[in-house]
Parts: C-alpha cells; structure tokens; sequence
C-alpha cells in the first residue's frame, strides 16, 4: 500500500497554492519559482512511483527554467533512457499537481496507483540536479521530501546542465549491461565527450580559441571543467560566467537572446574579435547558437539550421566514404521554423522530415533512422545512432585505409554526440570537429546555403485554443477558413512561406513568415498576423 503517512506529514509541508494551476506542458513544470514548493515534492513522489512502474530503474529529475528569466524556475522528469517522460504521464502529472489539498493529493495517487498496476513492493530510484538559479536549493529540499515520503532512494548529482543529468540517467542504467553509455559520474562525461573529440581531431592543427557566452547560467561551471578534460586540444574562453550575480542568468545574453534578437550579446562587444568563432548556451546548456563578426564588424548569427547542415553533410560523407551507405540510412527532422534556405540544402543529400514544434517530436521521429539528425532552428538538436548501427559500427570491417579512417571517425562520434537529449557542449565539440575537418570558417560555413529573410511575431488573441493546425503545424485547420485567407496572401510573395501556430509555453499565437526580400518577410508576417487578429 501507498505510505499514506508518510506522505501525509511530508505533503502538509507543502501547500498547493490556491488560485493556480499547473501544467506538464512540453519543458515539464515552468514558471515562477515561488509557486512550485508543491509542485516538486508532488514530482518526488511521482518519480519514485514511475521507477516503481519501470522495476526500480533509475529515474531522472531536472530543476531548470533553461532559457527563461532567473525568477522563474521549472522540473522535469527523465525516462531510463534519459529521454523525456513518456507523454502517456504528462497529463496525470498534470493532474496530480492540481490536487487542492493533502487528502485529494492522496486520494488522486491511489487512484493513480490502481489504475497503472504499479507494484508498490518495487524498489524506487531517483537522480536529481539542478541549474544555478537561486530559487533551485530550497526547490530541490521540497523534492527530497517527495522522493522521501514515497519511500524511494535519491541521489543529488548537484548543480548541472540538463544534458548532464540524461546523461547521468542512461549511464546509471545500463551500468554492466553491453549498451553501457559510460561512468555513471560528471566525470565519466567529461571524459567520454573529450576522448572522442581528441581522437577525431588528432590530425588537425590546434584551432584558434572559441568564445562561449555561458548565459551566466550552469553551462559556465561545466565548460571549464571540459576545458580542464579537452586541454590545448580545444581552446576556450568563457564568457558570461557570473552565476552569483543577481538577474544575470540569461539576461541580454545566452542562446535564446541570439536567436530572437539576431544579435551579439552587448556584454561579448569588443570581446568576440572579428574573424573569431563565438557561441551562446542557452541557461541550462541544451541549446547551441554560434556566431562570428566578419571584417566590418557585422553580425552573422550560425543558427540550430545551420549546425544541421553543416553536420549532416559531414556524416553523410563519412557514411559514403566507409562503404556503408546501403546499410546506414540517414535522415534529418526538422519543425516548420526552419528556414526555407536549410530545407531546400539538407533535402539535396538526404531524406528530410518536418514535424510538429517540441524536442520529443523530433527526437522520435529521428528514431526512425538509423542515424538521425535532429535541430530545432533555436539550436537544441542532437545526432541518434541506432543500436543496429552502432553493431555495424563495430562489428564492419573496412576494406581501404579511406574506409577505415571513415568508420573510425564514425565510431567516434557516436561518443562524442551525446545521445539522450539536445546537448549545447557536446554539439558544440561536433561543431568544432566538422570545422577542423574542413578547414571551415565561420564565413565558409555561413555560405552552404543561404537563409531566407524571415521573421517572426507573436499574436495576443482572445483564445489561442481556437488555433488548431495540422500536416507538422504548417496549416491551419481552425478557425474555419482563416487558412485559405493565408494561402491566398502568400501566394503574392515572392519566395513567400507564412504559418501560424498557437504557442505551446506562453498565452500567444507565432506566426512565422518567409520571402526572398526582407521587406517582403517583414509585410508578409504583419499581414498574416493582422488576418489572425
Ligand atoms: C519548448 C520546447 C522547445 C520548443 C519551444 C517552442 C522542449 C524541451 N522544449 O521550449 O523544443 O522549441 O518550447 O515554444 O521540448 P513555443 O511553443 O512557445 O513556440
Ligand atoms: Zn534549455
């Protein structure tokens, strides 16, 4: 039975507001901290059930607000695979986070229990971190209690980035098996990630040093202690490392502001020289942006598209040169967001899918291949080997010193790509590779293909519900006929792609638009956004 009385005392501690109400939306819990108390120890003990459900498999608990402003906090939750909560639980987190009172909290778990046959004799394991926000410690002490009430084990793996953590889950369980992910420690990651890069850029000359605008957030602690594993391998700098100051974390600077704003953090003026590569992390170091200013100073942001194509291109390359190109079928994914310019690149060597916005879309959908190619245009991605692949990886034998560098380099990157999750460090040594394989610049890079003028706003409306989209978000579908009313004006530009999608983390509507001229992008956008006022 549930340890209702243990569960009873610790709940009493912690209150449900009235007058809120929560959502397991697609980043998990999201939103200011001072609400959440609850809402975390009610995530203790729901992770503990669902290690319960999964035979005492370790389960994952991640507090962030990654990209948001530092008064707002979050939690989400990591399946064994370090993937995210299956989305059949979302709603019953959901539910179980707006139970008014201790007794309904318990009345909704029984139910709960009952209905999801979990065997409460099970054992229950859970592992836990958090972001440098400073609302996180006492937000980690409510989830202990959780994790306590339900009986289960907690391991705090401290302060870390949310590719971490997933990290941290896999590893955990696979820990003696044969898919052993590596050491189930910081460290284990430090080392897996820094081995790989080591070994795929040891002909190359020692690149010039990286600036990383670390966000002022947790990516600051983690990539100095990389730097420390990567050595003169990689030089680095970092940027925006000021995690104590208050309201630092993410304010004008990090991944999210260079993509909105298409612009150079102000704090990175005259430290980004021209010519040298520049990146952002994002709070909590699941989204990449990169960046460089050319000779005239200007800005060039090299997006979430960007780092897909130059990647896939490159994989695509060693998969031809290792003569395994009728065993491994590449594919990459992407969401309705990305630039027109990308598509239209990425489709000339290799199958590509849209899909609907949220990381657990396109990472399922880039499942189906055996290697898959993920990015979000706002630079959260990552590259997914197949099991079947990774066993042809190892067990494929290479006729030709080309093919056998070309499987190498394979091999090796399979340890480099961080395989759970978007992964801003691990991405960015991906990126750094492809570099120093081809000799790229930021300018070279830039020109595989360029991107399409764009812009995107949003819409306050009355009821963003209303909005409802089919064929990956790219068409409306209510309300009536306002989709043929958008068809019709696109048609009149040039180069002209528009869609208009309802927001699935503020009370907005996006539309998004695209045309050959930037005027043309700018009116386009405005006059969709006028049609769904
Ligand atoms: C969340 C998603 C991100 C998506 C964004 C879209 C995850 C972990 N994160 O941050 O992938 O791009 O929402 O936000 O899935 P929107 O629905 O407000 O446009
Ligand atoms: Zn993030």
């Amino acid at each position: 039975a549930l340890p209702v009385d243990s569960i009873k005392a610790l709940s009493d501690l912690h209150p449900k507001p009235s007058n809120v109400r929560f959502q397991y939306g697609t980043a998990g819990f999201r939103t200011v901290a001072n609400v959440l108390d609850s809402v975390l120890f009610r995530v203790g003990v729901l992770a503990g059930l669902r290690s319960k459900k999964l035979d005492g498999k370790t389960i994952g608990v991640m507090v962030t607000a990654s990209h948001n402003p530092e008064q707002d906090n979050g939690v989400k939750l990591v399946d064994p695979r370090g993937e995210m909560l299956d989305t059949s639980w979302e709603i019953h987190a959901t539910a179980l986070s707006n139970a008014q009172t201790t007794d309904e909290f318990i009345s909704e778990l029984e139910k709960f229990v009952q209905s999801f046959k979990i065997d409460l004799s099970k054992p229950a394991r859970v592992v836990y971190a958090r972001d440098t926000r400073p609302s996180g410690e006492a937000l980690v002490a409510s989830l202990e209690d959780g994790i306590k009430a339900i009986g289960a084990e907690g391991r705090n793996a401290g302060v870390t980035t949310t590719p971490v953590l997933h990290y941290l889950v896999r590893a955990i369980n696979t820990k003696g098996t044969k898919e052993s992910y590596g050491e189930d420690s910081e460290e284990g990651y430090f080392l897996k990630l820094a081995n790989a890069f080591k070994k795929l850029v040891s002909t190359r000359e020692t690149p010039s040093p990286l600036l990383i605008d670390c966000a002022n957030g947790v990516g600051a602690p983690i990539a100095a202690r990389l730097a420390e594993y990567l050595g003169g391998s990689l030089p680095l700098v970092l940027e925006n490392a000021s995690i104590t100051t208050p309201g630092a974390l993410n304010n004008s600077c990090g991944a999210d502001y260079v993509k909105t704003s298409q612009k150079l953090p102000p704090s990175l003026a005259g430290r980004l020289q021209p010519g040298q590569r520049g990146c952002s992390l994002d709070g909590d170091a699941d989204r990449l942006m990169y960046f460089y200013l050319d000779e005239r100073g200007q800005f060039h942001m090299l997006d979430g598209d960007k780092i897909a194509a130059l990647v896939a291109a490159f994989i695509v390359e060693l998969v031809k040169t290792s003569g395994l190109d009728n065993q491994i079928k590449l594919g990459v994914v992407q969401t309705a967001y990305a630039n027109g310019g990308s598509t239209k690149y990425l489709s000339e060597r290799l199958p590509v899918k849209c899909v609907s916005t949220g990381v657990k879309h396109l990472h399922h959908a880039a499942e189906h291949y055996n290697i898959g190619i993920y990015f979000e245009a706002n630079g959260h991605g990552t590259v997914l080997f197949s099991q079947a692949t990774q066993d042809i990886l190892q067990s494929y034998e290479p006729s030709t010193p080309a093919q056998s560098t070309a499987l190498e380099h394979l091999r090796n990157l399979n340890q480099l790509i961080n395989q759970t999750v978007g992964d801003a460090l691990s991405d960015m040594l991906l990126v750094e590779v492809v570099l120093a394989h081809k000799a790229y610049s930021g300018t070279e890079w830039d020109s595989l293909y360029v991107d399409l003028p764009n812009r995107l706003v949003k819409v306050v409306v009355a009821d963003r519900n209303q909005f409802k989209t089919e064929d990956a978000e790219r068409r409306l579908v209510s309300p009536a006929g306002l989709q043929d009313k958008i068809t019709e004006l696109v048609r009149r530009y040039e180069g002209g792609r528009s869609f208009v999608r309802p927001s699935g983390t503020e009370d907005v509507v996006r539309v998004y638009a695209e045309a050959s001229i930037r005027a043309q992008a700018d009116e386009l956008a405005f006059r969709v956004a006028g049609l769904v006022y």
